[in-house]
């Protein structure tokens, strides 16, 4: 196997990428990346994803959880993994393990829905859910539902009656109201020192209730509805107020309640799944909610969370933990293994990404959607197709077997303004999503190792 793996690296490609970069393509082919993936993960005892039954995975298109049958729901939420309230109920399917079909819709602000959704929904909103083919809207109510039609699962709500059940119901309206004063501060320029004193009541509300059961959940040690329906939010919270306003909601220990709750959440491989990570929320959210208004404090926040810091995105990556910034993430990191991961993806689906990337060299077409970093009719740049792959070639190398041993040598040391191939791995960087194409460490890897391609193609 090694043998014949070793053949295939040494075999030249015979494109050549140095007549429009500053690079001759000897990166191995695809064929031999694929072949170095296995070996890696056989040798890391990692495989290929099982989509039905393993762990929570955002590509997944059918989940049984190994129980047989026809799953009776089939849900429908955002393509992007950006809807908070597609994740509640997404979050509440793989914690109860309920079997279930998904279809992928997109939202507005990212493209077109399909008809046969429209027709369904009208609204067009998301998330929706087809229980024995009944269909149902609004997350709550699917939520609900969920709880009744599905008596043998783990129960997340107390019985109906209870003071427990009562303390879980008031507990959701305070989420209702994190949410108002949120948005309120978030979405607004005016107002600003009375939005941060009512959110920062608020929060200190949530942190007090998260005491008052002892934790780490909501209600107590074990998870529940409660959780399920504030993960969204407080996910999202902890992103956006961090870098519109310059302000640290977790991590240095000013909620820390919150702090022990965020890692609980992140010990559950079901949440995991369906976590976010803080520069695809800051990104995703104006278009939803039709702008945030940051502040100037904010400038250094902005910067590390977009990569831009010299430091966030940069080889050797800074370790992750559950103090890192700006992004906490307390199950940690392993770096080899997330390497593995991204490459495994790049190098799975890499006619696909080929392509996507090199829009970045190619056309940007009309804008029909608010969103900046989506534009579904831009178009790739034909004429450098082939130089686009030998870059992302080198990437997947690098991620596999490091960048020493990657072979990258760029030809005459000069800057190539406007090189195509930094064009495209520029704008692949910017647009590596979590959790849609990777976890947060795995996708991390892939934006530093598309930005160690770029500085050597600028010669810095
Ligand atoms: N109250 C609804 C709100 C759902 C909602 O606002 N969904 C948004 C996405 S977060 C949506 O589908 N918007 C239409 C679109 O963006 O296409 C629920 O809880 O389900």
């Amino acid at each position: 196997m090694l043998g014949s793996l070793q053949n295939l690296l040494n075999q030249p490609n015979t494109q050549q990428a140095s007549e429009i970069s500053s690079f001759a393509d000897s990166a191995p082919s695809w064929e031999a990346l694929q072949q170095l993936v296995e070996e890696k993960g056989a040798q890391l005892k990692w495989q290929h994803p099982d989509l039905e039954n393993g762990p929570t995975n955002p590509l997944a298109l059918r989940r049984t959880f190994g129980q047989s049958g026809t799953p009776r729901v089939k849900l429908y939420r955002d393509h992007a993994a950006w809807c908070p309230y597609c994740q509640k109920v997404w979050l509440q399917l793989e914690e109860k393990q309920i079997p279930y079909t998904l279809e992928k819709i997109n939202m507005r602000c990212y493209g077109d829905k399909p008809r046969e959704y429209t027709a369904k929904v009208p609204s067009g909103l998301l998330p929706a859910m087809e229980l024995d083919g009944k269909l149902i809207v609004e997350s709550a109510e699917i939520m609900r539902i969920l709880e009744e039609a599905f008596p043998d699962k783990k129960p997340l709500l107390p019985p109906k009656g209870t003071k427990e059940r009562q303390r879980a119901d008031s507990l959701m309206r305070l989420e209702r109201r994190l949410f108002s004063d949120w948005l309120s501060w978030l979405t607004t320029s005016w107002g600003h020192d009375a939005n941060k004193r009512e959110f920062i009541a608020t929060m200190d509300a949530v942190d007090m209730e998260l005491g008052d059961a002892g934790g780490p959940f909501f209600l107590g040690p074990e998870l529940s509805m409660v959780d399920v329906v504030f993960a969204p939010f407080l996910e999202r919270i902890a992103a956006s107020i961090l870098y519109y306003k310059g302000f640290t909601v977790r991590g240095e220990g000013r909620w820390k309640n919150l702090d022990r709750w965020f890692e609980a959440m992140e010990a559950r491989p079901a949440y995991m799944g369906t976590r976010s990570d803080y520069f695809t929320h800051v990104h995703d959210l104006p278009p939803q909610l039709g702008g945030c208004a940051s502040v100037p404090e904010a400038a250094d926040a902005i910067a590390a969370i977009d990569g831009e810091d010299g430091t966030s995105w940069q080889l050797p990556l800074p370790p992750l933990n559950s103090t890192s910034f700006p992004e906490p993430y307390s199950p940690g990191e392993n770096p080899v293994l997330d390497r593995l991961r991204a490459a495994a993806r790049l190098v799975g689906n890499h006619e696909a990404v080929v392509r996507f990337a090199a829009r970045g060299c190619g056309k940007p077409g009309r804008r029909p959607v608010s969103a900046p970093l989506s534009d579904p009719t831009a178009t790739p740049g034909e004429t450098y197709l082939d130089a686009v792959d030998a870059g992302l070639r080198y990437v997947a190398h690098a991620l596999l077997e490091g960048v020493e041993a990657s072979g990258l040598q760029v030809g005459d040391g000069k800057k190539h303004p406007g090189d195509p191939v930094v064009a495209s791995a520029e704008y692949l960087r910017d647009r590596v999503g979590v959790p849609r194409d990777l976890p947060y460490p795995a996708a991390r890897q892939l934006r530093a190792h598309l930005n160690w391609l770029i500085n050597s193609l600028e010669g810095c």
